[in-house]
Formats: structure tokens, sequence, C-alpha cells
């Protein structure tokens, strides 16, 4: 069967929505390049790109990956075309064809260099998931990371998305190029004032000058993303090629919900995202707590008491009603009191909504995916969120079973013989390794991992007693499963 690509796109029409920019003589040129073409951007920004595309602009993205070459082979063939589904009562099907180009920095170094210096390629834009900033606990660019060390030894090519990102904002500066506008779209807190200090810190180790230039030049707007975006499988290949009667090497599908808010203030020349759905706010903050609080925080606190009660996905544990009460109290009762939500959101309406994406019977969502990356989702989701709450005298018992479901599943992972995806990988497994099932003790272990709770938190006994219980009681829970009764 032949492929979805520039030559096979025309034979589509009929058969489903196609970028109709791709169709015409004249195609739109580069003006936006996006770190880490996983599967989230091509559910999310790409998709809003395209859409912002059918009002004309050069704004096609250039996709780049740091080293894996998987997007790169699946999608260059076609070239940068994919089929989105989007899984709601029926399924939608779509082409998206705002990706013209996707490149691999580790392999075409001077390209990627030459696109990011490149005057039209005014917004970069990244997914590059929390580890990728290379940020020590207090949210600061950390300067002892062996790969922010290799970059700023002055290595090439840089192998990190800050390092490459400076590289090429010292070769605009050298040209007199005013900075592109750069846009995480990663679950951070206060994710644009912590990219543009990353890299500002990292050029002012590097060049001064470069560093008050941008200083006084560089827009770095916080962003608020949100949409369920499950793996590919192959059951989606085979749907797909059905529909278009072509190949898609690697299509993508979403929830039918989506949500882009950024902040506004960027540069007037912009494509068309607004007219594309993307709200523009003076404060993002308040979407930001809202949507890592209210569906981030639960989201981690379901995929790990599920995975330890034998659960593999997001829908499957939802039917636990002891979970799902644990879940709504957690919200409730800790969560919703710690924030103040945006003035247009009700907050009751908007979690109520969350819960029921989750239990999308369409959406194969893998507890063991969410799973990932604890050493760095639970700073963005979880702990502030106490922090807040021990501040104001709030509880944290609840919030605490997601600091203990997330110790025990690292054990479990590790019994298992499966691998612990993770960044700090290595200091969790030297913290469970000297775990003996006793509660204080274990927990102590990991809160004295500084890189994930600094020294403070640790200290405060109302914070390690209530880990402590939660660890006891998901202990005795576990030990009882798959009898998911009892946890609260
Ligand atoms: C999930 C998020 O994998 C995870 O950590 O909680 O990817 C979640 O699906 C998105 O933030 C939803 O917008």
């Amino acid at each position: 069967m032949t492929l979805l690509s520039n030559n096979t796109l025309a034979s589509l029409a009929g058969k489903l929505p196609l970028p109709a920019y791709r169709l015409a003589p004249q195609q739109p040129g580069i003006g936006i390049v996006h770190l880490g073409p996983g599967a989230f951007f091509r559910g999310h920004q790409a998709y809003y790109t395209d859409l912002a595309l059918q009002h004309g602009g050069d704004w096609a993205i250039s996709a780049v990956s740091m080293r894996s070459p998987d997007v790169s082979q699946a999608l260059t063939p076609q070239d940068g075309l994919y089929t989105l589904a989007v899984l709601d009562s029926d399924t939608r099907y779509q082409v998206i064809g705002s990706v013209q180009e996707v490149l691999i920095a580790s392999e075409r170094y001077q390209s990627v260099l030459a696109r990011l210096s490149d005057a039209a390629t005014r917004y970069v834009t990244l997914t590059i998931t929390e580890k990728g900033y290379c940020l020590n606990a207090q949210g600061e660019l950390d300067l002892q990371h062996p790969q922010i060390q290799q970059d700023l030894s002055g290595g090439q090519p840089a192998v990190t998305a800050i390092g490459l990102l400076v590289a090429a904002l010292a070769a605009r500066y050298a040209k007199n190029v005013a900075p592109f506008c750069v846009l995480s779209c990663d679950n951070l807190t206060d994710n644009g004032h912590k990219l543009r200090r990353a890299l500002i810190g990292f050029a002012a180790q590097k060049a001064p000058a470069l560093a008050n230039w941008l200083e006084q030049q560089l827009i770095s707007p916080c962003t608020m993303v949100d949409s369920i975006t499950p793996a590919t499988d192959a059951a989606l290949r085979a749907q797909v090629a059905g529909v278009l009667g072509v190949n898609d090497n690697w299509p993508i599908k979403r929830e039918a919900f989506v949500q882009w808010v950024i902040e506004d203030i960027l540069p007037a020349e912009r494509p068309a995202w607004q007219q594309a759905g993307v709200i523009y706010a003076a404060d993002v903050s308040a979407f930001e707590k809202a949507k890592l609080r209210l569906l981030n925080a639960p989201h981690s606190t379901l995929a790990y008491i599920g995975y330890l009660l034998g659960y593999e996905t997001v829908y499957d544990a939802m039917q636990d009603k002891t979970l799902l009460n644990l879940l709504q109290q957690m919200v409730q009762q800790e969560i919703m009191p710690s924030f103040t939500a945006p003035a247009e959101l009700d907050i009751q309406q908007y979690s109520q909504a969350i819960f029921a994406r989750f239990e999308n019977p369409a959406i194969r969502h893998l507890l063991a995916q969410i799973a990932w990356d604890g050493s760095q989702k639970m700073p963005m989701r979880i702990l502030p969120v106490i922090r807040d709450n021990l501040a104001a005298g709030r509880s944290i018992s609840k919030l605490s079973f997601c600091l203990a479901a997330w110790f025990l599943f690292i054990r479990r992972r590790l019994a298992e013989g499966q691998p612990l995806v993770d960044p700090l990988a290595s200091s969790l497994t030297a913290a469970a390794s000297t775990c003996r099932g006793e509660a204080q003790h274990d927990v102590a272990r990991f809160l004295a991992i500084e890189a994930v709770f600094g020294t403070e938190l640790p200290k405060q006994d109302t914070f390690s007693q209530a880990v402590t219980a939660a660890y006891q009681q998901l202990t005795t829970l576990v030990s009882e499963q798959p009898v998911a009764r009892g946890v609260v």
C-alpha cells in the first residue's frame, strides 16, 4: 500500500478533511521550529497551527528531535503529513499538514542551527517534557547537570534544548537578527518564565553581552496546554489505513478536548492561532494552576495507585469506586481550596469534565505511561499544592497518597524487573534498594532525594508523617489486592 505524502494527498479528497494549503501551488514557508515532535505536539500545537495556516501566512513548522530518529524516519517519507484521529462518541479523522520537515539535531546540527537562526523563523515552541529543561528543585537551570555541563564546554552538537537554543540565539545576535519568540508548551509551573531564565542563565555563562541582549529582547510567554493524547498503536494504524486507503507510518490519536492558553505578550506578527481557538490571557497562572492541579495531580495519583492495584488504563482505574472516591476527596478537600481559579472558569464543572474525560472509553491511556518521570512531575503537580496547604494549615492527607503510591510504584517496578522511566532513575533505585517495608524508614529514604523534595519540605513533621501514614495504608491495601477497598 502506498504512503500518505504530497503525491497521494490529492487522491484522498472526499475521504477526510485535508490541509488545502498543502495542495496549493504556493506552499507556506517555515516560520516555526518545534523541539520535541512527540504525540502531544502533533495532536495539539501542530493541530492548532494547521487550522491557523488555513488563514494564510508563512507558519509551517520545522519539527526537531534532539536525538531520536523515529519521528523523522516515519514522517520524512510522508513529507511531514500525518493523520489525526479525534476519539469522541465517534472518531473523526483529518490530515495535518503544518509539519513541513522533521530534522534530527544530533545528525543534521548545522541544518537545524541554520533553520533556527534564519530570520524567517519567528517562533520556537517546545514540548520536551519537564526533564528537558534541566532545572533543579528550585526551578532554576541546573548548571551542574551533566548535559548542561557538556553544552557549556562548547561541544557540538548541543545535547540539550537549552544549549541548542542559546547557540541559535547567539547566531542571530551575531547577524543582528531579532530573537525568535519561545513558547514552552510543557506541564511546568510558570513555564515561560522558567524557560526564559534558563536560556539567559546559560547564555550568561558563555557570553554576558548575549545574556544582556536576551534580557532586553527575548519574549517567552507562559502557556497552558491540554489534551489527552495516548500513544499510537497498531490498531490505530490499521484503522487509518482503512479510512485513507494509503499507509500512514505514524498517525496520532487524542480526545476531542483540546485547549491552548498563551500569555498575551506575543509580537503582532503571529500565526492565526486565535482564529484556530487559542485563548490569549494577560495572566496564565490561574489557568495553569487549574490544569496542573485539577487534571495532572489526580492523573498521577490514579496512575500510581491504579498500577499498584493491577489496573492497566485510566479508564479501568476509574471504574474502581474506592479509588475514584479518594480522587474526588483529594480534589474537593485539598486541591480546590489551594488556588483561585480564573474568573471565567466554573471550577466544579471544569473538574467534573476532567473526570468525564478520564472515563472516555475510546481513550486507551496507559497508567504506566503517565507514571513516567515522576521525579519531574511531582514537583510540578503535587508538591506546590502540598506546600500551599501546609503554609495555610490545610490538610495534605489525600495528596500524600500520590507520593506514597509513587514510592511503592518504584519498588514494584524494580521488583518486577521493569524499567523505571525517569531521569533520576538511579537515585530512585538507590532509595528503593534501602527500603525494608517499614513505612517511616522507607518514606525517609525517598524524601531524602533533594533534587525532588528540596531540603525544607522533608523537615516538616506534618509532611513526613502524612506521607508515612499514606504509605502504611497503601502497603496494607496493596498486600490485600486486588480488593481495592478501604483506602480511606
Ligand atoms: C499526563 C499528561 O502523562 C501525564 O503525565 O498527566 O500527559 C496529561 O495527559 C496531559 O497533561 C493532558 O493535557
